[in-house]
């Protein structure tokens, strides 16, 4: 069977994930497309001999459409998911799954009303490889527990519409689950550091800052947020435990040596250093809608990275170390 997909709002991040369903992955096929620009739902649609659907309502109901793909601005993605979930569709939004906690939680009560997940969060790096190897080892025991977490997530620039909360709602936010899922624990407490700023950033922009976050058991998470570092897209990751650590390595598997020295080449953005994340994740997600399984992160992930988000954004304006309360664990992400 082929999984025919309907996507919602394909800018770069949907182009991306089309060309992948297309040329690389196997059992989707994208019959759908909607925009709220209707000239790149048809530039999109023209190629594959897709559909092009006035609205998400349109494109969710529609018959040829067994699952759906919210590629759309995080303001938009509540409704959409809200209407697959409604239409009996499975949906695999794009992170965040809503930009407040509360919206999230409509969403998980829609789901738990039809009795079953239906979203997926667009969370990639649980499909990253060496992610995962850092995972096996800290469940494996073999070091003890994990006592502190260093990241490092750099971007080369941002552009000018990025605002200031966005360091958090849409950079830092990957760290927050990649954390939550690694370490096995939910996030108690944030607080947010801010260096002397960069001179490369847009005014409004605070940048870095350190986003410094503690767990359940105790465990400390630092996460320094560079947007505008220039040199390029590197991500760092180091789980330190009781005897031993366990680190990302450098972001390309072959090192280049020269005349001019030793080098592993920098990538540019998300999308080239996570390309086989997104791959594994897309495949992964597929495979389970054929079956009519889960896979992935579910809007319960969503929701509690929502509300990290919204406690971490607080904190950069209180300067004070805000709590992360959560709902009740509803039985149906158990
Ligand atoms: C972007 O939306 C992403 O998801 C990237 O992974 C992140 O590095 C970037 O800061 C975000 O703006």
């Amino acid at each position: 069977m082929t999984v025919r997909i309907g996507i919602v709002g394909p800018g770069g991040m949907g182009r991306a994930h089309i060309a992948r369903i297309e040329n690389e992955l196997a059992g989707g096929h994208v019959v759908a497309v909607t925009d709220i620009d209707p000239e790149n739902a048809a530039r999109v649609a023209e190629p594959l001999g897709a559909t092009v659907y006035a609205d998400d309502t349109a494109l969710i109901e529609a018959e040829e459409v067994d699952a759906i793909l919210v590629t759309s601005f995080g303001l938009a993605h509540e409704a959409s998911v809200l209407k697959a979930i409604a239409a009996g569709k499975p949906v695999l939004c794009e992170k965040p799954l809503a930009p407040t906690a509360d919206a999230c939680v409509r969403i998980m009560e829609a789901e738990q009303a039809a009795g079953r997940k239906y979203v997926t969060v667009g969370f990639m790096r649980r499909f990253d490889r060496s992610y995962g190897e850092i995972k096996e080892v800290i469940d494996s025991g073999e070091l003890g527990a994990p006592i502190i977490v260093h990241n490092r997530h750099r971007n080369p620039t941002v552009p000018e519409s990025y605002t200031a909360d966005m360091a958090i709602n849409d950079t830092a936010i990957h760290e927050i689950d990649t954390m939550r899922w690694l370490l096995g624990e939910e996030i108690t407490a944030v607080r947010v550091d801010k260096p002397k700023p960069t001179a490369n950033r847009f005014p409004h922009l605070q940048d870095p800052l350190v986003v410094v976050m503690e767990t359940e058991s105790g465990a400390i998470l630092y996460d320094e947020v560079f947007v505008n570092i220039q040199y390029g897209y590197d991500i760092r990751c180091e789980v330190v435990m009781e005897s031993g650590t366990m680190a990302l390595s450098d972001q390309n598997l072959t090192d280049r040596r020269d005349s001019e020295g030793a080098r592993n080449k920098i990538t540019r953005d998300h999308n080239e250093r996570f390309h086989l994340a997104f791959n594994q994740e897309l495949q992964q997600w597929i495979k389970a809608v054929e079956k009519g399984e889960h896979a992935g992160s579910s809007a319960w992930d969503g929701y509690a990275a929502a509300v990290v988000c919204d406690a971490g954004v607080k904190a950069i304006e209180t300067g004070q170390t805000e709590p992360v309360v959560l709902i009740e664990k509803p039985t149906l992400y158990n």
